[in-house]
């Protein structure tokens, strides 16, 4: 049996409680929260590391506001989730990719929870089918007006993403990962189901300023404008002194692909093309909370020109392009689809 260092026995309890600690004006409210959030996280992880076994894989009769067909597994996420935060008063309003509109709370009695939250609760859900990670990603948002008895309302939860409270997301890997940050950096626990406790692993995380790796779907090269084209070109084109070319890595859950970007760097890019004007993933429950952990860990979001966090929703279930990861990467990328990087001059 391998020796735990007890020095080292961080839960994410402990953590949370620290971190709350943090912020003068906490009530209780946050740590509370969390708690409710990583209970969802194990409820799913357990139904997820079943699928096959138990009747939840396969699509349902129903498609979602996007259009796409809905899986058991995304509803089934959706709904512990939604069960599991609105029980604990912390939350007046909450959104989620699965809803097309915002869920109030039980307001009449929580009116005063001064917390919101948004979330996917199943990215690349597609791949669950094939055994592939798949995650959970969320953002918590304080009540634009904290005060007020009124009901929450839309604004509450289109916030831009600087204003996020905190964000994060659970991996459904080859273990469960939880990430998140408070804007003090980015934290990282495993959980252990021997003691059913999410344990800290890596605290402070920084991503590498640049690294030769690169994840985007190519499928749709003919589909990209110029620019990116180029950059995706002058990746695969051999130049030892830039350390190119650089290593193609897609997974197809966004959650998958930007949690190994955090760790080993590079660039993840999921940019508009013809067919995606606004690029795919969604601002609000994907790109904000993806933003604010690779910001925290030292890199960089945009939608290929804008910052991501200081982008304003007009809406909660947006789209934008999404590129993130390395600072030095996604400023090459950038300059690219600007049409000003050096081997772009003829
Ligand atoms: P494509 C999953 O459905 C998702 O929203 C992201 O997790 C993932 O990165 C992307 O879509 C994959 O999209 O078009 O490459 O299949």
């Amino acid at each position: 049996m391998p020796q735990l260092n007890v020095s080292k026995i961080t839960t994410i309890s402990h953590h949370i409680d620290a971190e709350q600690a943090l912020h003068p004006k906490a009530t209780g409210d946050f740590t509370g929260l969390m708690n409710d959030l990583t209970l969802a996280i194990r409820i799913i992880a357990r139904d997820v590391r079943r699928a096959g076994l138990n009747d939840i894989l396969g699509l349902t009769k129903s498609t979602n506001v996007h259009g796409e067909q809905v899986r058991k597994l995304d509803l089934y996420a959706n709904d512990v989730l939604k069960a599991t935060l609105s029980k604990g008063g912390h939350l007046c309003a909450l959104a989620s990719e699965e809803d097309d509109e915002m869920v109030l709370i039980d307001v009449a009695n929580k009116k005063k929870a001064k917390y919101v939250i948004v979330f996917d609760p199943l990215d690349g859900s597609s791949n669950i089918d094939v055994n592939v990670t798949i995650g959970t990603i969320f953002s918590l948002y304080k009540r634009i007006d904290a005060q007020t008895d009124e009901c929450p309302t839309e604004a509450d939860i289109i916030q831009p993403g600087y204003k996020q409270a905190a964000a994060g997301y659970a991996l459904y890997g080859s273990s469960t990962i939880f990430a998140y940050t408070t804007g003090h950096g980015v934290h990282l626990f495993t959980f252990d189901p021997t003691i059913g406790e999410f344990m800290l692993t890596k605290e402070n995380v920084r991503i590498p300023q640049k690294a030769p790796y690169y994840s985007c779907n190519e499928g749709y090269y003919n589909r990209w404008d110029e620019g990116f084209k180029q950059y995706v070109d002058y990746l695969k084109m051999p130049d030892e002194d830039s350390g190119r070319p650089y290593t193609s890595r897609y997974i197809g859950s966004a959650v998958a692909d930007i949690h190994r970007t955090l760790l080993k760097g590079g660039i993840y890019m999921y940019p508009a093309d013809t067919k995606s004007p606004n690029g795919k993933l969604r601002i609000v429950y994907e790109a904000n909370p993806l933003a604010m952990i690779i910001e925290q860990a030292g890199g960089r979001a945009s939608d290929g020109k804008n910052r991501i966090l200081e982008i304003k929703p007009e809406k909660i279930h947006q789209r934008t392009p999404l590129i993130l990861g390395s600072k030095e990467d996604v400023f090459e990328c950038e300059m690219f689809m600007r049409g000003e990087h050096p081997s772009q001059k003829k």
